[in-house]
C-alpha cells in the first residue's frame, strides 16, 4: 500500500511476470506455473491487482479467474489483448497489410474490452507488439497511420457504446523489440495518434508508459510521465528498471536509477495520480522456481521505500533551489533525500 496516495493505493503486476525464464537463446528453465495458480503468488507478493492477456486468461475463463482472484483477495486491474504471440500477427495486427488480419485485431480488441468489464478491470492496455517494420517500404507508413486510427476508432466506439466510460483504453509505447522499428514507439507518438482519433472518443484513450521502454528509446521516463500527466492521459503505469539501451530486461523497479525513480514518485505524488501503480517485470532466468516472485517483492519493497522518501522530499526546498537557479544543487538535494539523512 502506498501511504497518502490518491485513488488506488494497491500495487499491480502481470501474471506473465512469473514466467518460465525462456529467452531468444534458450527455452524454459522452470516449470510453468498454471496461470490461475499465479494469482495467489501475486497476492503473497503483496499485489492487490493482477493483469493478464487474453491469451493467458481467455474470455471463457474470466469468470473462473475472477472467483480465484477474489478468493485470494485480489482483483483484475488491467486486461490486454495479445497482439504479439500468435503467428497470425507476425507482421502486425491493426497495421497489417492484410484486411482480414486487421479485422481480427479489432475483433480481439473488442472482446478484450468485454472481458475486462466482466473482470471489473477499468483499463485495457494496447501494447501492439508486432506493429512495426523490419524493412523500410514493407508497409506504407502513411497508410499504416490511417489503419491505426481506423482500428482504435472502431474499438473506442465499441467501448463507448457497450460500456460507457467503464473501461478506458491505454496505449503502451515501445520503440523496438520485437520489431526493428515499432509504430507507437514513444509517448509523444501515442499522444499524437490520440489527438488524431475521433474527437468524440479521445477521452477514452490514454497512455501506459513503461520505464524500460522510454529508456530503451533513450528518453527520460520522468519527462515521459510528466508529458502524459500534462495531457491528462496517464491512465496506467508500468514500472521496472532497464540497464541502458540494450534488450528489454524488465528488471526490478528501483534497481538501476533510484534517484530518477525517486523524482518520478515526487511527480506522481504532486500530480495526485490516482490510478494503479503496476510493475511489468520478469522473473530472471537464473532464479529458482521457489524464488520466482522475488522480482515482485524486491520491486514492491523498493517502491514503498522510495515512496516514503518521496513524501519526505521538501517541496519548498526544491522550489527555493529552482528560484535560485541551482540545478546541480537540486540533484544534490535529491541525493541527500535518497542516500543521506533528511533533517
Ligand atoms: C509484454 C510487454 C509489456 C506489455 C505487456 C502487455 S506484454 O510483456 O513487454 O510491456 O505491457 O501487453
Ligand atoms: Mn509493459
Amino acid at each position: 500500500m502506498l501511504r497518502n496516495k490518491k485513488g488506488q493505493t494497491g500495487l499491480g503486476a502481470g501474471v506473465w511476470n512469473l514466467g518460465v525464464g525462456s529467452d531468444p537463446f534458450g527455452g524454459p528453465v522452470r516449470e510453468s506455473v498454471p496461470i490461475l495458480d499465479r494469482l495467489p503468488l501475486l497476492a503473497e507478493a503483496g499485489m492487490t491487482y493482477f493483469e493478464a492477456h487474453d491469451s493467458e486468461i481467455p474470455a471463457e475463463q474470466v469468470e473462473e479467474a475472477k472467483a480465484r482472484a477474489a478468493a485470494c483477495g485480489i482483483s483484475c486491474g488491467m486486461y490486454t489483448p495479445s497482439y504479439f504471440a500468435s503467428p497470425v500477427f507476425k507482421d502486425g495486427a491493426m497495421s497489417s497489410n492484410s484486411p482480414e488480419i486487421r479485422k481480427l485485431a479489432i475483433e480481439n480488441g473488442k472482446k478484450a474490452i468485454d472481458s475486462a468489464a466482466v473482470l471489473g478491470a477499468s483499463t485495457v492496455v494496447f501494447w501492439n507488439g508486432r506493429e512495426g517494420f523490419d524493412f523500410v517500404l514493407s508497409k506504407n507508413g502513411r497508410e499504416v497511420f490511417q489503419r491505426l486510427l481506423e482500428g482504435f476508432n472502431q474499438i473506442g466506439q465499441y467501448a463507448k457504446e457497450k460500456h460507457g466510460g467503464a473501461v478506458r483504453l491505454a496505449i503502451e509505447p515501445k520503440p523496438n523489440e520485437p520489431r526493428a522499428n515499432m509504430y507507437l514507439a514513444t509517448v509523444g507518438e501515442v499522444l499524437y495518434l490520440i489527438s488524431r482519433l475521433d474527437p468524440a472518443l479521445q477521452h477514452l484513450f490514454g497512455v501506459n508508459p513503461e520505464t524500460a521502454h522510454s529508456r530503451i528509446a533513450g528518453l527520460d521516463y520522468v519527462w515521459d510521465v510528466e508529458l502524459c500527466l500534462e495531457a491528462g492521459k496517464l491512465f496506467h503505469i508500468h514500472l521496472n528498471s532497464q540497464d541502458s539501451q540494450r534488450y528489454d530486461q524488465d528488471l526490478p523497479f528501483g534497481y538501476t536509477e533510484p534517484l530518477k525513480d525517486l523524482a518520478l514518485l515526487v511527480v506522481l505524488q504532486d500530480a495526485g495520480y490516482a490510478g494503479i501503480v503496476a510493475f511489468d517485470v520478469k522473473a530472471p532466468r537464473p532464479d529458482e522456481q521457489k524464488d520466482i516472485a522475488d522480482i515482485l517483492t524486491v520491486s514492491a519493497q523498493n517502491l514503498v521505500w522510495l515512496w516514503e522518501k518521496a513524501l519526505a522530499v521538501d517541496r519548498g526546498v526544491l522550489q527555493a533551489l529552482r528560484d535560485e537557479k541551482r540545478n546541480t544543487a537540486i540533484a544534490g538535494y535529491l541525493a541527500r533525500c535518497l542516500y543521506g539523512s533528511v533533517e
